[in-house]
């Protein structure tokens, strides 16, 4: 693992920055997970009662229902729905290339943007850039920087911090959380965030039918001794008629990867009628970078934790295996 950036020289920048703000626009990546929404919801509330300055939280897509308790009921407002010219400055969190890249397009010239974000292949440009894939998430940047500046933080910024911690981390499952992580956790359990409230949130969606969908999956998955790759699919058949969860399929390919003799897991599903997805998470031990076999297809995301999309239909084949037409 590399060593983590430690970002004092923009630290500052950025303190400098939001001292001199008028009117500041956050945006989370599309359909937005613990960490995108955490980050946004975390440094809104800094930033409103720290710095005093007006904050407006932009997003393609909505909060998903199960994250608005432990959000704080904050909303996200659709960028066409806002005069984007308005604003001076803009900052871009986790994900970035999903979102923030679309809504830059839309801003003033004057407008200064940032971009904090833990994905390693962000080529995204921007006046200030806090990106650096050795982190486990984007709130683990945004606790340093807060910590950073000596101001206080609460209970509800504490609580959206260790969401996105949490979520990153698969509830400290990932090969991603290190000491630091835990250290930081306790940090925003004293400051007032409940562990319990935020896991219960991951499981919220949770449905007995997603648990089917898992049995079909793992029964049929194929295991590679010599590469130590374990695969499975899940067809339109499997999923009859269902609507199905992206991130819950990917926790197949994670569950996978807790199999001592599968080194890299491998989950290709059918996402709707015309596109076909597919997730690949790495051990953390077999030192394997599965984003680069997702950059092959057009796909990207960590070393450890990567995806893809791709048009077409997934079926079986005769021999038991799958393929994309
Ligand atoms: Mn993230």
């Amino acid at each position: 693992m590399q060593v983590k950036q430690q970002f004092y020289k923009e630290f500052n920048t950025f303190d400098y920055i939001l001292r001199q703000a008028r009117s500041i626009v956050l945006v989370p990546h599309n359909n937005p997970d613990l960490d995108a929404a955490g980050s946004v919801v975390a440094l809104a509330g800094f930033i409103r009662a720290q710095y005093k300055k007006d904050v407006t939280i932009a997003c393609y897509d909505v909060l998903p229902e199960s994250l608005k308790e432990i959000m704080g009921g904050v909303v996200f407002v659709h960028p066409e729905k806002l005069d984007l010219t308005s604003f001076d400055v803009a900052i871009g969190c986790d994900s970035v290339e999903r979102g923030f890249d679309r809504v830059a397009k839309g801003l003033g010239e004057e407008c200064v943007t940032v971009i904090i974000d833990h994905h390693h292949d962000i080529e995204l440009k921007a006046d200030l850039r806090l990106v650096d894939g050795s982190y486990a998430a984007t709130c683990e940047i945004l606790y340093n920087f807060f910590i950073h500046t000596n101001r206080e933080f609460g209970k509800g910024v504490a609580t959206a911090l260790l969401a996105g911690i949490i979520g990153d981390t698969g509830a400290f499952q990932h090969a991603n959380t290190t000491a630091e992580i835990l250290q930081l956790s306790a940090d925003l359990i004293k400051r007032g965030a409940s562990i319990t409230k935020i896991i219960s949130t991951l499981f919220a969606n949770r449905k007995i039918e997603t648990l089917n969908l898992w049995g079909k999956a793992l029964e049929k998955t194929k295991f590679y001794e010599k590469s130590g790759l374990a695969v499975t699919a899940i067809t339109e058949d499997n999923i009859a008629g269902h609507t199905i969860n992206g991130a819950e399929i990917s926790n197949i390919a994670s569950m996978l990867t807790t199999v001592p003799s599968v080194k890299v897991a491998l989950i290709v599903y059918q996402a709707d009628k015309n596109t076909v997805k597919g997730s690949l998470r790495a051990e953390k031990h077999a030192n394997i970078d599965v984003s680069a076999i997702a950059h092959t297809i057009g796909g990207g995301g960590h070393p450890l934790a990567s995806g893809f999309s791709l048009p077409g239909h997934l079926e079986s084949t005769s021999d038991g295996g799958w393929r994309v037409i």
